[in-house]
């Protein structure tokens, strides 16, 4: 019989050795030498005999463990032990070679994925050289398309599947990657890796997003942006997933189905698309007296921002900071722009949505790639369980903010965009952020609302992304190896070696181990309370917030809160739902609530009655931090766009030298005319952008320059947007006969409004002038309710 011949040779042994049981090798390692069966089990049963018992059992059951300890483990003398089979050296091409212990290509940088088909020839998914990328297969140049032609079915397969689900809510989004870095070394208040060293980087990506449109939406709807930032820490991906506003619409996670659900278009004929000016939604935050706040922040300024660069980002959770002494503070997460908090007004963000519906898109993949590196200070305010219990408000309510004047801001480090996506679909739209991803020093509160995160992330990428294998997409896998034995699933990348896939093992050496007080253990708060559904007294106070917000805006940011709320009140078709949100915002600001109320030709209804009977009196009723107006950045007008008219009759040189001056600021002048091209003036006078292609509403100043009198009076468009370009606050220059076509249009010129600049030439010390006027970014003392202009 076959089996009972003499093997041939080592591979004969090692089959036969394989075949048999491995104990005979196994028990007598030293006749295992030059035999790789015979070596692999060898190597196995002395790793398995350093496992005599399971010693973790003691400490499971003992009270006094705190943190598990970690997993007993051992390494195979060579790697072959672990490996899946002996045939691991045979490198075909396709295998490359063995594996080496503990390796994970599936995690290394990203240039591991990236694909580039310069010089290359086209092929099918399967590597097959393609002749013919123009006709499918037919029989006879006239004659049917035919079955067998898998070339054909194969991109129409693919393409037919090219889409995958948007996501639930942020469907609309941009990202950039980028790093993070260290001011100082946190290490007294967390462990977390990003923060140990001064001068660390961590690499991140971040993706920001608006909340309530579909994948296609406009850029400038009035939402709440997301501020989604994964760090690609060495412990593992954190992600702190965030918005550009500190607090939340409602407390508690099961709220947040209603909540979107009521804001999106509603189900009957899917209307508005992003927009929460429309009943459903007023009906819902009106009965959740809980959201004033957050509608107070939704109404204002922030929910139009200028760009995703000059915004601000917030973990909106009180989170907790551990250190490696497990000592645990409460924190909360400020990102600051370096350029400062600017926003459009209503009308300019609803014409720039017709204009260019990508407009934020834009200006963040522009800005990066002509080296205007988005910028934001990373600060936390950081406070005890000890203070916070003293606050009037609960720090684990997401609809309040911890005062900047109970706990200031501290700075502690940069986050820097600095390179554009490869590919939108693969890198933005496959992100997959979770609210549960921490690493060792970052850990959760009990914030109800935080809790439904938890689940909710991994759950939406199954079936966004299809299955449990989303990690492994390039963009998502950290750059820290990954070590389970989860295995299989939909699209699984990972080619996991060895019959281990359990723990405890001792086959695996004990490996992947437990790594005990070195991985993430959670912060063991005493929990002892009996179960129930409610909340703290403390949630039911939802006011003093609402109105410390307001108290805190200037006059110019009141007045626009006030007419977002008469703008939305006034879509809203019932008249109840409108009662009842004055009645809420009594609570706020009287002026504000009557404000409101006459522009819906309203009569103000009695104040909702409150929650609780006696309200926590507030700490303070004004923080001037909460103003847009408190950070006007860092005073350049770096990355600014600017219109600088042209037409027959201006004269070349000056363009170019208020151009060449722009420039040298770190702004960038367009050359806006009736037309592009050629002005056919003398000179190479040349428009790169139209009145028609690029109104002037994407721009945020337009110079006037002498010469062009005819055609800027002439052309009704120009007259159109040179008063929008006023009406929105923004900076205007008249150069010599300029001036008239602002008169033309009734726009004030020579008065004290710094905004509007008038000289006779562009000479440098106008320049200069026009240049400090940018800088301020708006002028909205022009500005008055109705607009004159
Ligand atoms: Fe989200 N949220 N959310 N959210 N969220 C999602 O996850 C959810 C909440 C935020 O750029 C979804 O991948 C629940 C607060 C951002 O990809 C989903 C609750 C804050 C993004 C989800 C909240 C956020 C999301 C949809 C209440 C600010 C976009 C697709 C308990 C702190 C991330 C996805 C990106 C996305 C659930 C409330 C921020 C469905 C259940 C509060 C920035 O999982």
């Amino acid at each position: 019989m076959a089996t009972k011949k003499a093997p041939q040779g080592k591979a004969a042994a090692s089959k036969v050795a394989a075949r048999k049981s491995d104990s005979a090798a196994a028990r007598k390692p030293g006749r295992a030498k030059g035999d790789p069966a015979a070596e692999k089990a060898a190597g196995t049963q002395a790793l398995a005999e350093q496992f005599p018992y399971n010693p973790q059992k003691a400490s499971q059951y003992d009270r006094r463990t705190q943190v598990a300890p970690e997993g007993a483990h051992a390494s195979p003398d060579s790697p072959r032990v672990t490996a899946s089979t002996l045939s691991e050296d045979h490198d075909t091409g396709k295998t490359g070679g063995a594996s080496e212990a503990g390796a994970d290509p599936t995690t290394a940088p990203l240039d591991r994925a990236r694909v580039d088909a310069g010089g290359q020839r086209l092929t099918t998914n399967q590597g097959v050289p393609v002749a013919d990328n123009q006709h499918s297969l037919k029989a006879g140049r006239r004659g049917p398309a035919l079955l067998k032609d898998f070339i054909l079915r194969e991109k129409i397969t693919h393409f037919d599947h090219e889409r995958i689900p948007e996501r639930i809510v942020h469907a609309r989004g941009s990202g950039a990657h980028g790093y993070f870095e260290a001011y100082e070394s946190l290490q007294d208040l967390t462990r977390a890796a990003p923060f140990q060293k001064k001068g660390l980087r961590t690499p991140v990506f971040v993706r920001f997003s608006t909340v309530a449109g579909e994948r296609g939406s406009k850029d400038t709807a009035r939402d709440v942006r997301g501020f989604a930032i994964k760090f690609y820490t060495t412990e593992g991906n954190w992600d702190l997933v965030g918005n550009n506003i500190p607090v939340f619409f409602i407390q508690d996670a099961m709220k947040f189905p209603d909540l979107v659900h009521a804001v999106k278009p509603e189900p009957h004929h899917g209307m508005p698309q992003a927009a929460s000016a429309h009943d459903t939604f007023w009906d819902f935050v009106s009965l959740m007296p809980e959201s004033t706040h957050m509608l107070l922040w939704a109404m204002s300024d922030r929910a139009i921002p200028r760009s995703y660069r000059m915004m601000q980002g917030f973990g909106v959770h009180t989170f907790r900071f551990v250190n490696a002494d497990d000592e645990a503070v409460l924190v909360k997460f400020h990102f600051t722009p370096k350029l400062g908090t600017h926003s459009h007004v209503w009308d300019e963000a609803v014409k720039i949505s017709g204009a260019d519906p990508d407009y934020h898109r834009r200006d963040l993949w522009e800005a990066i790639e002509a080296g205007e590196y988005p910028e934001w200070e990373m600060g936390v305010q950081v406070f005890t369980e000890a203070q916070a219990e003293k606050f009037s408000f609960d720090v684990l309510d997401a609809t309040k903010l911890v005062p900047e004047e109970l706990v200031p801001v501290r700075p502690i480090g940069r986050l820097v965009l600095n390179r554009n996506p490869d590919n939108f679909f693969a890198e933005t739209e496959q992100v997959a952020f979770c609210a549960a991803h921490v690493i060792p020093g970052i850990d959760f509160t009990n914030d109800p609302l935080l809790a439904g995160r938890i689940h909710s992330y991994v759950d939406t990428q199954i079936s966004r992304l299809g299955g449990p294998n989303f990690h492994e997409i390039p963009i998502n896998a950290p750059l820290a190896p990954v070590h389970n034995n989860q295995r299989d699933g939909m699209h699984r990348q990972a080619i996991a070696r060895g019959a281990v896939a359990y723990e405890p093992n001792s086959l695996g050496g004990g490996c992947p181990f437990q790594a005990g007080a070195a991985g993430f253990h959670s912060f063991p708060e005493p929990v002892e309370a009996d179960e129930l559904r409610g909340s703290p007294e403390k949630f039911g106070e939802h006011f003093n917030q609402a109105a410390l917000f307001y108290a805190s805006q200037m006059p110019a940011e009141q007045a626009h809160i006030a007419a977002a709320f008469r703008f939305e009140l006034s879509k809203v078709r019932f008249p109840a739902i409108r009662e009842r949100v004055l009645s809420m915002l009594r609570h706020v600001a009287e002026p504000l609530a009557r404000n409101v109320a006459d522009g819906l030709g309203m009569a103000l209804p009695d104040p909702m009655p409150r929650a609780i009977a006696k309200p926590p009196k507030p700490e303070v009723t004004r923080s001037d931090a909460l103003s847009l107006m408190a950070r006007p950045g860092d005073g350049s007008v770096r990355s600014r766009q600017v219109a600088i008219l042209v037409a027959p009759g201006v004269d070349e040189k000056a363009v170019r030298a208020i151009q060449k001056a722009l420039l040298d600021e770190g702004a960038l002048g367009r050359l806006v005319g009736p037309r592009i091209g050629p002005m056919g003036t003398k000179g190479a006078l040349e428009a790169d952008a139209s009145i028609e292609n690029e109104p002037l509403v994407l721009f945020d100043a337009a110079i006037i320059p002498d010469g062009g009198f005819d055609t800027f009076t002439g052309d009704g468009r120009f007259a159109e947007h040179l008063r929008d370009h006023y009406r929105h606050g923004k900076t205007l220059w008249a150069i010599g006969n300029g001036a008239e076509v602002l008169e033309n249009v009734a726009i004030p010129v020579g008065g004290d409004d710094p905004g509007v600049v008038r000289t006779s030439q562009a000479s440098p010390a106008a320049i200069k002038t026009f240049v400090a006027a940018l800088a301020k970014h708006r002028h909205p003392d022009r500005e008055s309710d109705p607009p004159k202009v």
